[in-house]
């Protein structure tokens, strides 16, 4: 089964790169795909920068309104705690994990794709008895490396998960080998992930998966705090962008 599994999503990326390849079709993001005209979510190939792919997962299902039409981009995904997050500035800068799964897009990805361009931003939220909700942020984008890729986010609309996410904005990323946050200690160790911490956080997006919740440590999870205590992890978190046209 898992054989079967790859074997499709290895065959869906060469079938990706052979059509960018053939048509010369070099799709910025999820949404140039979209209105190419796929409309089946998976594993494609863009290029937010240029000239070289970048394997991402693309949500490409048109339904409920609060979705609107398909076309979002996958940036950062928790499913499962199948990969490591607690990971240094240099993998954070250029992405990690697996498509299929879990994966952080990378920040430098984000700054290409985000700088003359302007997304909506979308976080789906489950915790481990099914219930699901989201927020939505009408404007988000990251700055260059050289200002410390601060996170620039507003325009909250609820979903029911409430509002974690505008207490970051305007900060800097912050990794256990790179403490560009406000607080003294460096918030990436203290809360065993990386972000665009303050002092330190309302969600910890690339934290610790410990399956629901678990009060043995403080604000370590992958949490969510307007929604779920400091000490509840999510079973699954998406951040996801879709360009506004
Ligand atoms: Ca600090």
């Amino acid at each position: 089964m898992a054989m079967k599994v790859f074997a499709v999503a290895l065959l869906s990326v060469l079938m990706g790169f052979m059509v960018s390849i053939s048509d010369g079709f070099q799709p910025v993001d999820c949404s140039e795909l979209y209105k190419s005209g796929e409309t089946v979510s998976g594993i494609y190939s863009i290029y937010p920068a240029g000239d070289i792919p970048v394997w991402v997962y693309c949500e490409m299902i048109s339904g409920g309104k609060d979705e609107d039409n398909g076309g979002w981009t996958v940036i950062q995904r928790r499913m499962d705690g199948s990969v490591n997050f607690y990971r240094a500035w240099n993998q954070y800068k250029r992405g990690f994990g697996n498509v299929q799964g879990e994966y952080w897009l990378g920040l430098e990805n984000m700054y290409q794709l985000t700088r003359n361009r302007n997304y909506t931003l979308r976080v789906d939220l489950e915790d481990f008895k099914a219930n699901k909700v989201f927020a939505l942020y009408s404007s988000f984008s990251v700055g260059p490396e050289a200002a410390g890729y601060k996170l620039h986010v507003s325009g909250f609309k609820n979903g029911g998960a409430g509002d974690s996410l505008s207490f970051h904005n305007g900060q800097k990323f912050t990794t256990l080998d790179k403490d560009q946050d406000v607080r003294a200690g460096n918030c990436a160790k203290l809360r065993l992930g990386a972000f665009w911490y303050k002092d330190c956080l309302e969600t910890n997006p690339n934290g610790v998966y410990i399956r629901g919740e678990d009060g043995t440590h403080f604000a370590i999870g992958n949490v969510w705090l307007k929604w779920k205590k400091n000490n509840v992890g999510m079973k699954f978190i998406c951040m996801k962008i879709r360009r506004v046209s």
